[in-house]
């Protein structure tokens, strides 16, 4: 997909100019983001300003480079912008900063509050009638907090069926794997304990993602996205280092190649 391989290849772009951490969180959730902006929310540029619209919550805000590549090629951030990844006072800093653009929801960075930021959209859509969905996304490592299991509890007690959470499922943080370091046990099995209707995908099959993203229900969703930290890149997949690292001139240039003979 033509997009795909674009929007991969800016973020890739995009960690080597500015040498910065977190190119393996951004690869694995960018499939996630691309489904939600070019094939599910009702966010076009001119509505912005809609209280009807849909919002998306990049909770895990260390992987910023995939929402500014998302946002870039949809077109509501410009090619300047994204040219200010990580420079000091640029547009697009390495977290979140919501100041910067209408476009970002929230301030995101530190780990285990977007779901409850999210809970508390949601019920105010309720309170005020409005209509749309809240998404958030969150990371497997960021489920190890506990404001999230807070928030997952306000949002079944207040019967919040317009939240979605999709947890990108990549089985790796940033010391080892999610399970040595606090076992997520059965994720799927413990949010639907929570009140949550739960679904568990490939959240990098872009076809079933968008089929699961437009479910309704009586009670919020909680979508488990199986990932691959690094996706797209074979050796930065599954690679904890690539939490850390951004590619050389040389990793760049086989990285770019890699990605335009594969999607
Ligand atoms: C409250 C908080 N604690 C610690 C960190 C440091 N930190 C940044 S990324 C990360 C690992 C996150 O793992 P995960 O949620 O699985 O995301 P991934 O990068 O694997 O997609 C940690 C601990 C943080 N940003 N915020």
């Amino acid at each position: 997909m033509q997009k795909l391989k674009e929007i991969r290849q800016t973020i890739l772009q995009m960690t080597h100019d500015a040498n910065v951490s977190h190119v393996g969180s951004a690869l694995s959730v960018v499939d996630i983001l691309y489904t939600l902006y070019f094939e599910v929310i009702n966010i076009i540029k001119k509505s912005i300003n809609s209280n009807d619209r849909d919002i998306v919550i990049l909770s895990k805000g260390h992987a910023s480079a995939a929402l500014y590549s998302v946002l870039y090629h949809k077109g509501f951030i410009t090619k300047k912008d994204i040219e200010s990844y990580a420079v000091d006072g640029g547009m697009l800093p390495c977290h979140i900063d919501k100041a910067k653009s209408p476009f970002f929801e929230i301030s995101s960075g530190s780990l285990g509050h977007g779901l409850g930021v999210g809970a508390g959209m949601a019920l105010a859509k309720k309170l005020d009638g409005n209509q749309g969905r809240v998404y958030v996304i969150c990371g497997d490592g960021e489920c190890n907090e506990g404001s999230i299991w807070e928030a997952l509890m306000f949002a079944s007690t207040n019967h919040l069926n317009n939240l979605t959470l999709i947890v990108d499922f990549n089985k790796l943080q940033g010391f080892g794997t999610t399970n040595e370091i606090i076992n997520q046990f059965n994720l799927e099995e413990r949010m639907a304990a929570f009140g949550f209707d739960t679904y568990s995908v490939d959240g990098h099959d872009i076809n079933t993602l968008k089929k699961i993203l437009l479910k309704t229900s009586n009670k919020p969703l909680a979508i488990v996205a199986h990932t691959i930290k690094g996706k797209g890149v074979s050796f930065m997949e599954d690679r904890c280092e690539w939490h850390y690292k951004s590619p050389n001139d040389e990793q760049l240039n086989i990285a770019l190649k890699e990605i335009e003979g594969r999607y």
